[in-house]
């Protein structure tokens, strides 16, 4: 019986421990099990969240796409405004140069941050009509704002109530170089190789143009042209050669491809043309269009852009370089003080006629006619970088598009 007791208590005491065992295994696996999906909750929340702030950020940048397309919308209303009631010298007013594209001022105007009054002398004296009779001139500011107060952001409940950030920035492709000419068009061929050429000239480029790139090969000023003529022309022989194939310009690559004879599509495949690599693109990439916009915006070009176009049209021999830099130091200031010129014919005279510049042009009075059909004062296409931001996650879109807001160029990043 004891016996027996005993092997029934040892029996039992086994039979305990292996339950303890059971229960202690059955805890760790169930910890190890929890554990792993408090983990995987998490990074699962994390990712859902990240997705949601990266589309969120993407509707924040597309946000300031329409913001810019809004304000070139009001560009043309304000254009018609002017022609309407300016017949001499009308003021160049450019909404898309004057208005920063940012939700915070988005929100400081529909926060009410600026007041009737502030909207009111933010009016005045820009659409209503300058030199009109004064009772007519009251009617038409009365006018204004009405139909301003009528828009007005402060009324309009919840706009502004959002979080994160959106911001734009403008740049009209008017103040660039147009690369994609029409091969077969001479005057075309000669302006864009002359405007590169005075682009490249001045020495501190000089690294670019005499250093081989990366791949050992060398290209100067010219054969960097030519090859940007090759790119587009339909042949397939070098420029300035009575042979050679152009497309052994891309022989050497790993990935060879040819030259593509046709227009360039977008301004990235610029970078595919040899020679154009990462050191020229900082220096250049900025200074190119592909869009065929025709004239150069003398009120946005830069300088470079400015001096390629004056270097054209002045009569030769150029002025030493002391007197271009004045020239061109005289053109930004009056830029700067005047909120840039009124019209083609003001940049003319502007350089011909004094006071300050007695310039003279190459063919004399044709060659009035010829710079003043080769500049503008109004931009009719526009580069939109974008980008919108929330709890650290930024998304970035870049468009082309015209002033009528019709789309050239769309990529996301
Ligand atoms: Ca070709």
């Amino acid at each position: 019986m004891t016996d027996e007791r005993l092997t029934t208590r040892e029996a039992l005491s086994g039979r305990k421990g292996v339950a303890l065992i059971m229960v202690l295994t059955v805890v760790t696996i169930l910890t190890v099990i929890s554990v792993e999906f408090q983990y995987e909750s998490r990074v699962y929340l994390q990712t859902v969240a990240n997705f949601r702030d990266r589309q969120r950020a993407y509707y924040l940048a597309k946000s300031g796409v329409e913001f810019t397309r809004l304000i070139l919308y009001l560009q043309s209303t304000v254009d018609r405004l002017i022609r309407q009631y300016w017949k001499n010298n009308p003021p160049n007013i450019q909404l898309w140069q004057m208005i920063p594209i940012d939700s915070d001022l988005a929100r400081a105007v529909a926060g009410g941050m600026f007041s009737a009054q502030d909207q009111e002398s933010l009016f005045e004296g820009t659409v209503a009509g300058q030199g009109l009779k004064e009772d007519e001139e009251e009617s038409v500011a009365e006018k204004n704002m009405q139909q301003m107060q009528t828009v007005s952001f402060a009324q309009g409940e919840g706009f502004g109530e959002f979080e994160g950030h959106f911001h734009a920035e403008v740049i009209d492709e008017e103040s660039k170089i147009n690369v994609n000419i029409r091969p077969n068009n001479y005057k075309e061929v000669n302006t864009m190789k002359a405007t590169l050429e005075s682009l490249f000239t001045p020495e501190m480029y000089n690294p670019v143009f005499e250093n081989p790139d990366k791949d050992g090969q060398y290209h100067d000023r010219q054969e960097i042209i030519s090859a940007i003529i090759d790119w587009i022309d339909p042949d397939n022989t070098r420029t300035g050669f009575e042979s050679g194939d152009e497309s052994s310009r891309y022989d050497f690559l790993d990935d060879t491809y040819p030259s593509k004879n046709h227009l360039f599509d977008s301004l990235d495949e610029l970078q595919l043309v040899a020679g154009i690599d990462d050191r020229f693109w900082r220096l250049f990439g900025d200074q190119f269009t592909v869009y065929r916009t025709g004239r150069i915006n003398i009120n946005t070009a830069q300088i470079e852009v400015l001096r390629a176009l004056l270097e054209q049209y002045l009569l030769k021999p150029l002025p030493a370089e002391q007197e271009m830099q004045r020239i061109l130091d005289a053109i930004l200031d009056f830029r700067l003080q005047n909120s840039g010129f009124w019209n083609e014919d003001a940049f003319v005279s502007f350089l011909t006629e004094g006071p300050e510049l007695i310039l003279e042009l190459e063919n004399g009075p044709q060659g009035k006619t010829a710079l003043r059909s080769a500049i503008t004062v109004q931009s009719g296409v526009f580069t939109v970088k974008a980008s919108g931001d929330i709890n650290g996650v930024m998304r970035e879109i870049r468009v082309v598009m015209t002033k009528d807001g019709h789309l050239l160029y769309y990529r996301e990043n």
